[in-house]
């Protein structure tokens, strides 16, 4: 490409202090370093875990930040050494590595890269310098991926080669919402046939959930949101239940519990709040029931719970990006949206051109939309 090797002068949305809206700006972006690659992104999602680094309650995020994980684009060069990509293919940035090399990589039951986020900043790129930069100012990576900019730049491990088949303003979903929910319930949970779920939080990711829970064969799932206007979508992908804890006067894991006999035998918690990471885990089955924290809390909240909820037998486990290894599951993901085998469509509910980034944010909070995706 004639950029190869050169600044390019593009838009990003940039975080320049916590709590304060995302300003559209010009950044330089320099070409890539040894082993990184370059990608013109196409299109991007808005997930809940970017207002998290809005609202500076992200874990090791710093500002000023350009924020965005999950995104879709083209590789436009590539820096010395990188041989999985080259110019033209379609590919997902990847907000969790895969180094390939670390023992969580080479342990075929985990997908968190020791060059995760949460154990090593990913602030600047391993080099530890960035690429971005604004108005004579450095600018931060986020998760190496950063994908609020036309064009970002990321290792060569923090990137899946997808099909050149898919369309990027779908597929984006794949970065992180759809990927996290689907594998929560086929990869951590390991739903299975015939089974109860509970899922709490119908956003892009717990509707993701719904939709894993189906695949598996459970036979029925419950769908648990405040806003009663989720529901619509959330039967329309699988749900055979929808309840609103506000509905009743008894907490809603006596609801559960009553529905179900002794629990549900799979509840999952994508809301990020601390009194429904306990009602989840109180919603299972005392004895053989499975709860998966998905949901975020804020970065520095704890939670306590009573010892006696997992004594009797519970499981309560989380997890990072639905325990997909990324690089070589995500081709895969895209292959069977491809071969639809599922409708991850279905949750897109916006599409704004990038510039509209903020009014996508402003959705999400409402509660208007499910996904909104950005287009460069
Ligand atoms: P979202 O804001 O689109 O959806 C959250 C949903 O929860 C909304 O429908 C709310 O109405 C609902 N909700 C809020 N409070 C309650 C409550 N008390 N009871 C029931 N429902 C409630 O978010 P999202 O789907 O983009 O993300 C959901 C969470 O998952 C969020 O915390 C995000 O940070 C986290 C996440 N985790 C991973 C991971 O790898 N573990 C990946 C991506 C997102
Ligand atoms: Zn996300
Ligand atoms: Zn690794």
């Amino acid at each position: 490409m004639a950029t190869a090797g050169k600044v390019i002068r593009c838009r990003a949305a940039v975080a320049w202090a916590p709590g304060k809206p995302l300003s559209v700006e010009e950044v330089e972006v320099a070409p890539p370093k040894a082993g990184e690659v370059r990608i013109k992104i196409v299109a991007t999602g808005i997930c809940h875990t970017d207002e998290h680094i809005l609202t500076g309650s992200f874990p090791n995020v710093e500002f000023p930040v350009i924020p965005g994980h999950e995104g879709a684009g083209i590789v436009e060069s590539i820096g010395e050494g990188v041989t999985s990509v080259k110019p033209g293919d379609k590919v997902i940035p990847l907000c969790v590595p895969q180094c390939g090399k670390c023992s969580f990589c080479l342990n075929p039951e985990s997908n968190f890269c020791q060059k995760c986020h949460i154990s090593e900043p990913q602030n600047l790129l391993p080099d530890k310098t960035s690429r971005f930069s604004c108005k004579g100012k450095q600018i931060h990576h986020f998760m190496w991926v950063s994908t609020f900019a036309e064009y970002t730049v990321v290792p060569e491990y923090s990137v899946a080669k997808i099909d050149a088949a898919a369309p990027l303003d779908k597929v984006c979903l794949f970065g992180c919402g759809f990927s996290t929910g689907y594998g929560a319930a086929i990869n951590t949970a390991k739903v299975k046939p015939g089974s109860t779920c509970a899922v709490f939080g119908l956003g892009g990711v717990g509707l993701s959930v719904v939709m894993g829970c189906k695949e598996a064969g459970a036979s029925r799932i419950i769908a648990v949101d405040i806003n009663k206007d989720k529901f619509a979508k959330a039967k329309e992908l699988g749900a055979t239940d929808c309840i609103n804890p506000r509905d009743f006067k008894k907490p809603i894991q006596e609801v559960l519990t009553e529905m179900t006999g002794h629990g549900v035998d799979y509840s999952f918690e994508v809301t990020g709040h601390a009194d429904t990471m306990i009602a989840a885990l109180a919603s299972c089955n005392m004895s053989t029931g499975v709860c998966v924290m998905v949901g975020v809390l804020n970065s520095g909240s704890e939670i306590s719970i009573d010892p006696m909820l997992l004594l009797t037998g519970r499981t309560w486990k989380g997890t990072v990006l639905g325990g997909w290894k990324m690089r070589e599951c995500l081709p895969k993901l895209v292959s069977s949206y491809l071969e639809k085998k599922f409708n991850s469509d279905l949750l897109i509910t916006h599409t704004l051109p990038f510039a509209r980034v903020n009014e996508g944010f402003e959705l999400l909070r409402a509660g208007k939309s499910i996904r909104s995706v950005l287009l460069f």
